[in-house]
Formats: C-alpha cells, structure tokens, sequence
C-alpha cells in the first residue's frame, strides 16, 4: 500500500479546477492504487464557492481521495506538499498589458514560494498552470531556494495536444500515430509549435502538412492563436482541455512516459537559450519525477527564427518580472 501522496491545487474553485480535481480524484493520474490527500488553496471571497468543490469531491465518493483541506492561507495549504499545481493566478482583464498582467503575479507567487519553501515536502514537484506561466514559475523557483529548479515546471502540453491533435486532423490519422511534435518557448502567441520532424508511423509527414511555407502560414497560426479562437467561441478559456493537459503533463512527469513530451523546464543553456528562464523544450520523461531535455536535435534556419523570437520575449518578460520586484 502507497502512503497518501499530498496534492495541492490553487485556484481550485475556478474553471479548470472544477475539471481536474475530479481527474485528480478517480485515479486517472496518480494511478488507481495510490490514495492522495487534496489541499486547495483559493482567495478569501472564493472560500465559500471552494466549500461547494469541496462538498462535490467528498459527494463523488471517491475511494482513491482520503481528505480534502479548504483554505485561504499558502502555509497551511502546502504543508507536506508532494504535488503542487499552481492553476490560480490573477486573470488578465480587458486593457490590461503584460506589465501590468506581471504586476499582478509576481507577487503572488513569490509568496506562495516562500510557503513552498518552507512548507512542502523538500521534493515536491510544482507545476504552474496560472499565467503568464513561464514567468511566474521563474519567480516561484527564484524565492524557493529549497526546491531544485528542475522540480518546478510550467505548463505547454495543452499547446502540445492541441498541435498533435491538428496533425492528426489534417492528415486524417489516429492521434497515436502521430509523433515528433513539440512546442519550443513561452506559452503565448509566440510558441513555437514544432512539426519539422512530425512523423506519422515514424514516415515525416511536414511534405505532407504542405511544407514549411504552408505550415508558416496555417498550421503554426492556428496552435498559436487556439486559445484566442476558444475564448471567442465559448466566451470562457479552455478549462476542459487545459485540465486533460494539467493531467497529461503530471503523469508523463511523475510515473514516466516512452513519448517525447512538451514541458516548460528551467533552461540549462540547451539550444543556446539563457540559463534560468523556464522554456518550454521536447522532453523525455523517465519516471519518478527526472526528465530530461531531448538533446541534439539540428534545427534548421526556419525553426531558430521562431524560436529566438520567443526566447526574447521570454527574456523580456524575465527583466519585467525583476524590475517589479526592486
Ligand atoms: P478562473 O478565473 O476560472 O480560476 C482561477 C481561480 O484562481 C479563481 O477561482 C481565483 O479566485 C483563484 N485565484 C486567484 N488568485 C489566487 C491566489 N493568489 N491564490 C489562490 N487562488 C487564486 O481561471 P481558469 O480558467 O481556471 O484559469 C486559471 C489560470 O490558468 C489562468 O491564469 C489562465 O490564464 C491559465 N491558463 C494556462 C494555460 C496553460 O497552458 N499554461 C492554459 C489554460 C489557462 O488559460
């Protein structure tokens, strides 16, 4: 028998929380023989809405979920975290700039570092979700000492799933039989969906999608701009798919996985990306929570572009983020 594995969400009564925690519950990430304990942290006018989440998951009587804590205050809901999924962030609002979007976060997740540091388990593994998400984990691993820098990550899976999933459209094949694809950067509209050595069965398939002129002009757009194009639609965010890619990303990074993957990782100099920004890179997963960067892929002149254009605006973000904090 396992002990209880400690997993804490924030923003749990939000959108993409109310479709996780249930996927977090029934054993779908965790696996079906390991018991977890859910601590969920919110902001104090959302405690009495996180109270009815709360009631739902104890209502779902799930055999897997053995407590549920509710509460307001980041030490008392990291405390002996093995997990921590960072989902709450303050929302970008109509007119609000970068600089302001980062003056509203940094702030919030130095904080919740400090928490982390002092109060998870010395292995916790966090993943922030929350945007701009490749800057706030960069504050989260600044201010928590304690936690290697390569047990923080960010979220890009859902852009991921979203550029496998249109490959496997376009060309009309099955999901799993598409492999080789990867996004490079920040997860904003620079991205950098990477379908140079997509292949279909292990045959490239890029001749296929149209060449890299076609993929310029089509494919790269649309994965860029998805988000955009949900929230025009549905009047909300992606909440649904972004919690499948939430637990996606957790269980290829805690129990391993033989695909390459997209994580946003604090880059180590790979690929000739500055040493500290968390960058989303192809990834492989090799279990109890290790991963590593894919390394010595060639990158042609058309992938460096993109990629050196979302480095800079990751660099940007980086010296934005740090002017606020003096
Ligand atoms: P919601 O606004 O529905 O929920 C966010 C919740 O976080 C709210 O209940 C709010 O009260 C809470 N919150 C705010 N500040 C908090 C704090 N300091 N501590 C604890 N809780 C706090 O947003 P939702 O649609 O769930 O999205 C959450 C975040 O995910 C947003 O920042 C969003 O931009 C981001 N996303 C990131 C994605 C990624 O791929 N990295 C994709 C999906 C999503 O857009």
């Amino acid at each position: 028998h396992p002990s209880v594995l400690t997993v804490c969400v924030t923003g749990a009564a939000g959108q993409i929380s109310y479709s996780l925690l249930p996927i977090l519950a029934n054993g779908h990430v965790f696996g079906i023989n390991q018991p977890i304990a859910l601590r969920l942290l919110e902001i104090t006018p959302a405690l009495p809405a996180l109270s009815g989440v709360s009631m739902e998951l104890i209502d779902g009587s799930y055999p897997l979920l053995r407590s549920v804590v509710e509460t307001d205050d980041p030490a008392h809901a990291f405390k002996g975290a093995d997990v921590a999924v960072l989902v709450g962030a303050f929302p970008r609002k109509h007119g609000m700039e970068r600089k302001d979007l980062l003056a509203k976060n940094v702030p919030i997740f130095q904080k919740q570092a400090y928490a982390l540091n002092q109060f998870a388990s010395p292995d916790v593994k966090v993943l922030v979700v929350g945007n701009p998400a490749n800057t706030n984990a960069l504050i989260l691993s600044k201010f928590a000492p304690n936690i290697p820098p390569t047990n923080v990550s960010a979220l890009t899976r859902l852009d991921h799933n979203r550029a496998l999933a249109q490959v496997a459209t376009r060309l009309d094949v099955p999901i799993h039989s598409v492999d080789g694809v990867c996004i490079w950067g920040n997860h904003s509209s620079t991205q950098y969906p990477d379908v140079v050595r997509a292949s279909v069965h292990g045959h490239p398939v890029l001749d296929k999608l149209g060449g890299l002129e076609r993929v310029a002009e089509d494919f790269i757009p649309t994965i860029q701009k998805r988000g955009a194009a949900i929230i025009k639609a549905r009047g909300l965010s992606s909440a649904m798919s972004a919690a499948n890619a939430i637990a996606d990303h957790l269980r290829s990074w805690i129990c391993g996985d033989d695909r390459i993957v997209s994580m946003a990782v604090h880059a180590d100099g790979s690929y000739g990306i500055k040493e500290g920004v968390f960058f989303s890179y192809p990834v492989r997963c090799l279990g109890d929570g290790d991963y590593e960067i894919v390394r010595g892929i060639d990158l042609d002149h058309f992938s460096r572009k993109y990629i050196d254009a979302t480095a800079e605006e990751l660099y940007a973000e980086r010296d934005e983020a740090l002017s606020l904090l003096i």
